[in-house]
């Protein structure tokens, strides 16, 4: 199992604020913006780039999902970011995106 699964399992306790039959999202343990909600699929995909046609409808369900949570976390101008590798800063292979908001967010990023 990987870590979200079991965070989705509450096998490991996280603060979950939104979730769906196919979707979870909770507070990044590591915040780095005054909201950092991490938003994934249940389904175990490791990276973005590991899907493909079938997962059409789920990618769908996690980006409203991050748009509902953002409403919910009263915020209006955010960033949603995937990081897609280790080289890229993944550290967690279980596709998720990162909701950031409430400070100001610099581009490009790092
Ligand atoms: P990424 O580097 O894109 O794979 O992001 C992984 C994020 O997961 C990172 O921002 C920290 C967060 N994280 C790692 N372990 C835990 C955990 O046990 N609980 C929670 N809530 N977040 C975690």
């Amino acid at each position: 199992m990987t870590l979200f699964e079991k965070i989705a399992a509450r096998e490991i306790p996280a603060k979950i604020v939104y979730e769906t039959d196919d979707v979870i999202a909770f507070r990044d343990i590591s915040p780095q913006a005054p909201t950092h909600v991490l938003v994934c699929p249940k389904l175990a995909l490791p990276k973005l780039s590991d899907a493909s046609a079938e997962h059409t409808e789920l990618l769908g369900k996690c980006l409203l999902a991050v748009a509902e949570v953002a409403r919910r976390e009263g915020l209006v101008d955010y960033r949603v970011a995937i990081n897609n590798g280790a080289g890229a800063g993944q550290s967690v292979f279980h596709l998720h995106m990162h909701v950031l908001g409430g400070r100001t967010l610099s581009w490009p990023p790092g």
